[in-house]
């Protein structure tokens, strides 16, 4: 059965462009919960670390300096189905291929500077979850 949490990171061109709240309203109007969340700016190395599945990748050391160049707001999200529902409500990596209405499409500035993370998988909702969170700070 799926699971009911994952983990999204409201990216620091959110915050810089002012569409915190906005994001934050289309996230609750989908009818997620939020469990935990915290703003933040993460350092290169956390950042790197958060990413590392990424490494080898040609854009992870770009898209480390950007996640890391301002505040951003993880955030623990609860509703059935998460992972794969959260997924559909921020729409593809690329705005450009973003489904409309979705929170990328509507939001994001570029394929790197999306606006939003999602988790891929429950394995990794929970891992992401302990990366910010600890048990203390979820309700
Ligand atoms: P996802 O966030 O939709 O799961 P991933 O492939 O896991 O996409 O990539 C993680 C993040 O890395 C993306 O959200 C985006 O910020 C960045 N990224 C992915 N692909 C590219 C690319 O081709 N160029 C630049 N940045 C990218
Ligand atoms: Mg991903």
């Amino acid at each position: 059965m799926a699971g009911t949490l994952t983990l999204t990171i409201l990216k620091p061109d959110a915050l810089q462009n002012g569409h915190t709240g906005k994001i934050i309203d289309h996230i609750l109007g989908a009818g997620f919960r939020i469990r935990a969340m915290k703003l933040i700016h993460l350092t290169a190395a956390q950042a790197g670390q958060f990413y590392e599945v990424h490494r080898e990748r040609p854009f992870y050391g770009d898209l480390v300096k950007y996640m890391s160049s301002g505040p951003c707001l993880p955030m623990l999200l609860e509703k059935a189905n998460a992972v794969e529902d959260f997924r559909a409500t921020i729409g593809a990596t690329d705005p450009a291929k973003a489904a409309e209405g979705t929170i990328r499409k509507l939001y994001a500035q570029s394929i790197e500077a999306n606006a939003v993370h999602g988790s891929d998988s429950d394995e990794n909702a929970l891992r992401e979850a302990a990366f910010f969170f600890s048990e203390l700070e979820r309700v």
